[in-house]
């Protein structure tokens, strides 16, 4: 049953014609959808954890883990267990209500997957949230760690299937589709998003979009990441974004899939704090929280919490499952939203 705001048809052009409205006017457009499906001054908070680093056989032109090129970059195996818990309780104790571990696989193998399935059980009994991305899926993969409990996976688009070439040679458009079916179809939450900034045309950015919206279900998790330009990547030179395009991205993508959680994700590092404080007037309303992101530089955590604090914008914390209901005045449609996952903005630590 599909709630009656929610549309999966979006045509390429009625999403370039919400990119070509005035600044104001997008914003204006973005931050009415926002305010009735969530609460304005929360944000959620995912803390992210490479388990597995560098030295990973597929071509990314932006990734500074793949093999494929010298970015200096210390490869390792996969972390122990313990090695996991004690970041995932570091994480928690800052605030995090999500924990997202990373690995730079093509796929995960018969050999590691048992290691990570314990690390979904493990951490999830920390209390926290579970997100993992360790590359394409297979549908009994996708089983395995949703039966071990793991909330989200993570498997971005990118970008749009007509640039995708550009970027990625070893695995295609229509593979990255199909994992997030598996995904789906195994009962994970999806989190699914893209890149901004690696030379893309503005008719790309509203081609990913449309992909995204697309889908049905939306993903529960978009993350909208502007890229970190590693040096020794094919992308080190690519043309900065201008802010303002990135900020239009996030409001189109809140407009389209008004009750996901639009992640300012990657590159805040590089971004200004007034750029990001558009972000989440444009409706983003979930970030990476924590010094690093996989391989590379996330704000300081204090300093998040001070532009945070100086915003008025509180975490959105999620407990285990007897935590009370929403704690502050929500409109109605917000319960709804939460009916199964109960939130409560308590840990402003
Ligand atoms: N290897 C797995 C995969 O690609 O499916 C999971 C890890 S991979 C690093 C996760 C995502 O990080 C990529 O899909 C990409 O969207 C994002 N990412 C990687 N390098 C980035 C960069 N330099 N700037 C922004 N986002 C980046
Ligand atoms: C996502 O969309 N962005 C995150 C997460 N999902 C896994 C990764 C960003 C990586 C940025 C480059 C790095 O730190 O290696
Ligand atoms: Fe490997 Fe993922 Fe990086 Fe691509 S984005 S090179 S798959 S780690």
């Amino acid at each position: 049953m599909h709630e009656p705001t929610l549309r999966h048809d979006w045509r390429l052009d009625e999403i370039e014609a919400l990119f070509a409205l005035p600044f104001n006017d997008l914003l204006f457009q973005a931050q009415q959808m926002h305010r009735q499906h969530f609460d304005a001054n929360q944000v959620q908070v995912s803390t992210l954890l490479s388990i597995k680093t560098g030295a990973c056989p597929e071509d990314c032109k932006y990734c500074p883990q793949s093999g494929h090129y010298a970015t200096g970059l210390d490869k390792e195996k996969l972390l122990e267990i313990e090695a996991v818990i004690a970041q995932a309780e570091a994480a928690r104790e800052a605030g995090a209500s999500r924990f997202c571990m990373g690995a730079a696989w093509r796929s995960p193998t018969a050999r590691d997957l048992p290691a990570v399935l314990e690390m979904v059980r493990r951490v999830k009994a920390l209390g926290l949230e579970t997100c993992m991305t360790l590359g394409m899926l297979a549908p009994e993969q996708a089983g395995q760690l949703a039966e071990a409990g793991l909330d989200y996976y993570n498997h971005n688009l990118d970008t749009s299937p007509e640039y995708y070439g550009e970027i990625i040679t070893t695995r295609t458009y229509a593979d990255r589709l199909e994992t997030l079916g598996n995904v789906r179809q195994a009962g994970m939450k999806v989190c699914s998003g893209g890149i901004l900034g690696m030379g893309e045309a503005p008719r790309d950015r509203a081609a990913l979009l449309q992909q995204l919206a697309t889908l049905d279900p939306h993903p529960e998790s978009v993350p909208i990441n502007q890229l970190v330009k590693v040096p020794g990547t094919p992308l080190e030179d690519a043309e900065d974004l201008d802010p303002f395009e990135f900020v239009r991205a996030i409001a189109v993508a809140r407009i389209l899939m008004p009750r996901s959680h639009v992640r300012l994700s990657a590159g805040r590092e590089e971004m200004s704090e007034p750029t990001q404080a558009l972000a989440f007037l444009a409706g983003a309303n979930s970030i990476f929280y924590g010094d690093r992101l996989l391989t590379t530089a996330n704000p300081q955590a204090e300093r998040d919490r001070a532009l945070l604090a100086r915003l008025g914008i509180r975490f959105e914390t999620r407990t285990l499952d007897d935590a009370p209901a929403i704690q502050h005045a929500a409109p109605a449609v917000m319960s709804e939203t939460f009916a199964e996952t109960p939130y409560y903005d308590a840990a402003q630590r």
